[in-house]
């Protein structure tokens, strides 16, 4: 064997033993979570510990004429009962919400939502305070309510949040109505409308994307511990943001941050559900103060669909101008957004709307205009979660299902439209009509590599083959191809336009090297189930040159973590993922000076060489980084202090924008509405990529999320405000049974201002999942004049579509 291929097989062994980016490690956190090892909030047991359990209102809207707690409080085991009353004196029967709004803790003159939270029963166990529940005799005068979000502003309108009846400018700016929270703009308005008004093309289509809910398998809960001889709280929760939890217990409950201690344990997913603040985690924490003993509250499953964070409820009126050619060259998008009866949208401060003007989506349009309007209805609050990105769920919905009835209406194949009005792989950084500057993008590759993969050109011929079949009476099956070709942004985000509660939306790490050459990292970030113990391990094994098995990562405690903003709007990796990188990158930094002192040479005279520091041109002379790190603690080199750490806090200087083309191949039989998922193809293009089985693993979490919302998943109210999907009985959650197979596949377009390159992908499958499914069911029943058909597609509402179009003989 030859000098060189030695060298390289060595090289290429280090290289493997670290277990860096781009290597399918796996998970490390699967050997606790699949042997029920996991310690969850409900695993917590503390020493005197009570549980909490709500009073909920039965009615939508409503006047509370009077509580009465005192046969709950007669039950043996129940220690205590709260209500608004309680709470008014300590300033906590309202908390802030993270969108300018107030939320009702606990209802004091009016409930607005079914399931609000009326009274916190505190007893021995959780039995006992949820029987204790029902003797809490609560007198209702019901009012009417409004459900239908079109009606929230009619003159007529019952007003909803007389708490702040007379505010007319609310945190967006003036309100319109009562029930109006915020109007946002963005966008050239007159230069759109002269567009549309000269265009040889347009269309319009009202596209509702609805109300639907996260449901992760693990409901919300919190467990509040307060030691009233220390002055401190410690508490345990289901939180994505833990820091940003921390400042929201301070400023509410006026106790001082550093006597504050937020633990979020292991995670049961979050999905966006458990970003916000809810009145369960307030009650703990209240209970527990109040009363010096430990508070446990623990969500049910209908109270998690019917109260916590719901997501979506968008009614996009979308319209695209175009020239014969298919050249788009305007938009022009109004959204009514309901937004229940607090708005307690989990958006970065200045955007009420999320990212909605992404809705642009992957294509050159010179000019557009977005407004949103934001209303209060009588229905649970939330609006941002589910994978959604800050509302990019709705953007790209918006745009892929209107760019497929542009092309209907043009006589075009949807795919050649998409690729005749692409941004083009040389116009990036490309500056779009609503503001953002996409990063990076090759999106014509992409395209091509998704077409040929799915054999595109056949399929249409397939499909047309059977459309004639069809007609001829021969079969009773349509045949639909969906197509959306997805941009997402994610990695909230740059100081100069992303801030929470008034806090910049940087991220961190702190990596600190122990002398035995093993690593303990911390971030401000919290997996739900993604799996950072696993990749934040791939960055540093490959920046630093220790094995990835060598490096522990923690994350979840406030007192241990440096300050972050939390994992939702995928953007631990392009956040905190780019702070790891960089803290690494000044570990090694500090490395490079112990190695040349250890070597007796200058430090411009090393290189790195995949584990170690090695002399220019004499290979053999080196130092690993287990070395290094020894030396760190043992003889650091005159003038530099001992030890081997770093933090960074990283602020991003731009947003990432992650894409894809994504399709679908759907039977649906016309006679019983069933829809077939015969293929779905998904290639996902995240920049560099860390883990490429992590990725898989979230592509086909993502899709079976958007296989779920478009396919059935809803949280439907009747014209009382019942809520109608609260429970696993009505409410569609797929199993391996219904999930069709997942293709995935990728392209490779590094970003070009993150450390590594990486963008985020945890919600990209699902932004362009929701579409990919919505158009192949339109695809179906598009020969047939159809119109465009609303989401979900489930086998009754595809029934009716056939009634309708009067297929059913
Ligand atoms: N990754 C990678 N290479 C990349 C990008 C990401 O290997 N180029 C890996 C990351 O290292 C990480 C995972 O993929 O392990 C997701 O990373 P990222 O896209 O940065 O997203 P976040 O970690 O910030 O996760 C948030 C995102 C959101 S917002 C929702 S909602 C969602 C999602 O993740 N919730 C989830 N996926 C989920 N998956 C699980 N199991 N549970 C949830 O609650
Ligand atoms: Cu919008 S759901 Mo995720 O951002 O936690």
């Amino acid at each position: 064997m030859n000098e060189q291929v030695k060298i390289d097989i060595d090289r290429a062994e280090r290289t493997e033993k670290l277990q860096g980016m781009g290597c399918k490690r796996k998970r490390v956190e699967d050997i606790r979570f699949t042997q029920g090892k996991g310690s969850y909030v409900d695993d917590l047991k503390l020493p005197g510990m009570l549980f909490g359990d709500f009073v909920r209102s039965p009615h939508a809207h409503a006047r509370i004429v009077s509580i009465d707690t005192s046969r709950a409080k007669a039950l043996p085991g129940v220690i205590a009962v709260l209500t608004a009353a309680d709470l008014k004196p300590l300033g906590l029967h309202y908390m802030p919400t993270l969108a300018g709004d107030v939320q009702a803790v606990l209802a004091e003159h009016k409930v607005l939502f079914q399931n609000q939270e009326v009274a916190f029963v505190i007893a021995e166990d959780r039995y006992i305070a949820s029987d204790a529940t029902e003797l809490v005799d609560v007198v209702y005068e019901a009012l009417p309510c409004i459900v239908d979000p079109f009606k929230s502003m009619l003159p007529d309108a019952p007003i909803l949040r007389e708490d702040i009846q007379d505010k007319m400018v609310g945190a967006h700016g003036p309100r319109k109505h009562p029930n109006h929270i915020f109007e946002w703009q963005i966008g050239d308005r007159q230069a759109t409308d002269d567009v549309f008004a000269n265009a040889d093309v347009t269309i319009k289509e009202m596209l509702v994307d609805h109300r639907t809910h996260p449901s992760p398998l693990e409901t919300c809960q919190s467990l509040a511990s307060f030691d009233k001889v220390k002055g401190e709280l410690t508490l345990w929760g289901t939180f994505q943001a833990p820091h940003v939890i921390r400042t929201v217990v301070s400023l509410i409950s006026g106790l001082p941050e550093h006597k504050i201690h937020v633990i979020a344990p292991d995670i049961g997913g979050g999905f966006g559900n458990k970003v916000g603040a809810y009145a369960g985690y307030v009650c703990s924490v209240v209970g527990s103060i109040v009363l010096g003993v430990p508070v446990k509250w623990v969500e049910d499953r209908m109270e998690n669909l019917s109260t916590t964070s719901f997501a979506r409820d968008y009614h996009m009126t979308t319209e695209l101008a175009a020239t014969k050619e298919g050249k788009i060259i305007g938009m022009r998008v109004h959204v009514l957004a309901d937004h229940g009866a607090f708005d307690a949208c989990a958006d970065p401060s200045k955007w009420p709307a999320g990212f909605m003007n992404i809705c642009t989506g992957s294509y050159d349009i010179p000019v557009a205009y977005l407004a949103v309007d934001g209303v209060y209805t009588n229905k649970a609050p939330g609006g941002v979660a589910y994978r959604c990105s800050f509302r990019v769920t709705e953007a790209v919905f918006a745009i892929e299902r209107a760019i497929e009835v542009l092309a209907q209406k043009l006589g075009m194949d949807a795919a050649e439209l998409r690729i005749k009005n692409f941004i083009k792989a040389e116009q990036f950084p490309y500056h779009s009509a609503l503001g953002w500057e996409y990063d990076s993008g090759d999106y014509h590759t992409a395209m091509k590599k998704a077409m040929d993969a799915i054999g595109y050109t056949s399929l249409r011929a397939e499909q047309a083959e059977k459309r004639e079949a069809f007609k001829r009476g021969e079969t009773r099956e349509l045949m639909g191809v969906g197509i959306s070709f997805f941009t997402e942004i994610v990695g909230a985000g740059p100081a100069k336009n992303c801030d929470i509660l008034g806090i910049a939306m940087f991220d961190s790490a702190e990596i600190r090297i122990h002398p035995t050459g093993s690593v303990i990292a911390r971030m401000g970030t919290k997996s739900q189930g993604q799996g950072h113990e696993t990749t934040y391990a791939q960055i540093i094994a490959t920046e630093l040159g220790i094995p990835a098995d060598d490096i522990m990562i923690e994350e979840g405690n406030t007192d241990t973590a440096p300050y972050g903003l939390g994992t939702y709007g995928s953007r631990s990796t392009p956040v905190a993922g780019a702070a790891t990188a960089v803290a690494a990158r000044k570990i090694k930094a500090k490395a490079q000076m112990i190695a040349a002192h250890m070597l007796e040479v200058h430090e411009g005279d090393l290189e790195w060489d995949i584990d170690r520091f090695r002399v220019k041109g004499l290979p053999e002379k080196f130092k690993t980084m287990k070395e290094i790190a020894w030396s760190a603690y043992n003889a650091p080199p005159p003038n530099l202090e001992p030890g081997l750490e770093a933090v960074n806090y990283y602020e991003p200087p731009n947003m990432t924008y992650p894409f894809g083309a994504y399709f679908c191949v759907m039977d649906i039989d016309v006679d019983t509405g069933v829809a077939k998922t015969r293929r779905f193809y998904a290639l996902d293009d995240c920049g560099t990529r860390i883990n490429p089985m992590i990725i898989e693993g979230q592509v086909h979490g993502g899709l079976t999320e958007a296989f779920a919302c478009a396919m059935g998943q809803e949280i439907r109210y009747d014209e009382m405000g019942n809520v109608m999907g609260a429970s696993f009985m009505d409410f569609f959650l797929p199993t391996a049974v219904e999930t069709p197979k997942w293709e995935t596949d990728f392209t490779v377009t590094p970003s070009p201002h993150h450390p590594i390159g990486a963008k985020g992908v945890g919600e990209s499958p699902h932004v362009g999942g929701v579409p990919c499914f919505s158009n192949a069911v339109n695809d179906a029943y598009a020969f047939l004049d159809a119109g465009h058909i609303q989401m979900p597609h489930d086998a009754w509402r595809l029934w009716k579509v056939g009634e309708r179009l009067g297929l059913h003989g």
